[in-house]
């Protein structure tokens, strides 16, 4: 690292030291980012870097709501609202009992970059909840969701924030979210994506995270000289991007043997039956441990890390934040694991990383890997600017060729900054920043 972005970093953890994913995700990417600021002298005396890694603004409320019992219950809401040069903010909006002010803004950080390398015009932000929609009454996620949006509506709109789903937050918790968006507001606009079909959705996006991972993996693994078909995927988590992972990689002639959910791991050595789990996670809300009891042949082990130590081919963690870490990553290398897929927000921990780049385990980055999601938000966005809607075919193509973009663009800035042309962390965050910088030095100290 140079000069002036050590001592950036040096300062973000001064101000921000408790806040331990946030700084995991800015030390990656200011180390990646370094070679760019020798190159730009002009983006230090603009002090570029200080306004980058500072959000915007930072909304912060209270969210109470009645449960089915009639207690009053308490959680703590949020949004961040990272960088608008390049486009109004867009992000997902998380609901899970872990959400802090350090997840959210490690995760707005990242989106800045990854919305960047879309090629769309759309800035970076995140949101979301402590609440916990485990186990929640379909009246009780209504009432939470209403009272959530009461507080948030005045601050989003369809040309200033557009949030969307992220962990815990599916198309049931986006419907309540938008209706009542529409009831305070009065306006039917595109203020939210991931919506259901009927009032605004685009086809494709409930697919779009896990089918665009599975294309820059193709594109990925292709680019080295190897391929998809017939090889034994890991796919962890059994949410919406690991269903649609699975789904997409499985057509792509590959085998997922493992999936799994926070308490554990199913493996089923003759290929995860998906109908299966769409039944147990989709319809049912259940747990992932219930497919033992329905497929032959397949078990269930107790505690979610231990899928990296099944023999694979290519990994592609789809659960969350720091799921794969050093002790994870050895055991891929040691089974012979030669691509990781980033479906989830930097599931590995920089370890983890550092281990698969120094072991050339090819490495797609979650901001690249991941980004068909919100690329195909944008393409819901502009579905309701236009207000028509194109086919699944139609979108599926462009999130094809925008998923194809981004690989493009990350090999292009490794190959020029990078310490070896496959380092796509580096080419990521340079290629993802660049665009960003731009605009920001064009707008001024503002
Ligand atoms: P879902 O809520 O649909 O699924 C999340 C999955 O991850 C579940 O299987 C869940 O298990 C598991 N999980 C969540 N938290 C933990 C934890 N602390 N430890 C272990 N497992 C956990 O979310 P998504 O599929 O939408 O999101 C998954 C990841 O992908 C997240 O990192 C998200 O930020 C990222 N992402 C999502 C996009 C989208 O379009 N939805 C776009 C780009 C990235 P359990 O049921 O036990 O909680
Ligand atoms: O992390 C992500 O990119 C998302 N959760 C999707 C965001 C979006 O606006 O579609």
């Amino acid at each position: 690292m140079n000069a002036y972005t050590s001592r950036v970093l040096e300062g973000l953890k001064a101000r921000n030291a408790n806040e331990s994913e946030y700084l995991q995700a800015a030390t990656e990417i200011m180390e990646s980012i370094a070679p760019v600021f020798d190159k730009h002298p002009e983006y230090e005396k603009a002090g570029l870097l200080e306004r980058f890694v500072e959000p915007e603004r930072v909304i912060i409320f209270r969210v109470p709501w009645v449960d089915d019992q009639g207690n009053i219950q308490v959680n703590r809401g949020y949004r961040v609202q990272y960088n608008s040069a390049i486009g109004p903010y867009k992000g997902g909006i998380r609901l899970h009992p872990s959400v802090n002010l350090s997840i959210l803004k490690f995760l707005g950080f990242e989106q800045v970059l990854k919305n960047s390398l879309t090629g769309l015009p759309i800035g970076g932000g995140k949101g979301g909840s402590d609440f916990d929609p485990k186990g929640k009454s379909d009246n009780e996620i209504m009432a939470f969701c209403q009272s959530f949006m009461t507080e948030l509506f005045r601050h989003i709109g369809a040309d200033t924030d557009v949030p969307a789903g992220d962990i815990g937050t599916g198309a049931r918790e986006i419907g309540y979210m938008y209706g009542q968006y529409k009831r305070i507001k009065g306006i039917y606009e595109g203020v939210l994506t991931g919506k259901g079909l009927t009032y605004g959705g685009s086809l494709a996006r409930k697919q779009a995270t896990g089918y665009g991972l599975c294309y820059f993996v193709k594109n990925m693994v292709e680019a080295n000289g190897k391929t998809v078909a017939g090889k034994t995927v890991l796919v962890s988590g059994s949410g919406n991007v690991a269903i649609y992972a699975c789904e997409k990689i499985t057509e792509m002639g590959a085998k997922v043997v493992a999936m799994s959910d926070s308490n554990g791991y199913i493996y089923d050595p003759n290929g995860i039956n998906l109908d299966v789990v769409k039944q147990i996670k989709e319809v049912e809300r259940g747990r992932i441990k219930e497919y033992a009891a329905r497929v032959a042949g397949s078990e269930y082990h107790e505690g979610c890390r231990g899928i990296w130590t099944i023999k694979c081919d290519i990994a592609l963690p789809c659960a969350t934040q720091n799921e794969l870490d050093a002790d994870g990553a050895k055991a891929l290398i040691a089974n012979g694991c030669f691509a990781v897929g980033e479906g989830a927000n930097m599931p590995s921990t920089l370890e983890a990383t550092n281990l698969f780049l120094q072991n050339d385990v090819l490495f797609a980055p979650g901001k690249a890997a991941n980004a068909g999601g919100v690329a195909t938000s944008a393409l819901e966005m502009s579905q309701n600017s236009m207000r028509l809607s194109w086919s699944f075919e139609e979108v599926d193509e462009k999130l094809k060729g925008i998923m194809a973009g981004i690989f493009g663009k990350c090999a292009e800035a490794a190959a020029i900054y990078g310490d070896k042309p496959t380092n796509y962390v580096i080419g990521a965050n340079i290629a993802g920043f660049l665009k960003v910088a731009d605009a920001m030095m064009a707008q001024g100290c503002v």
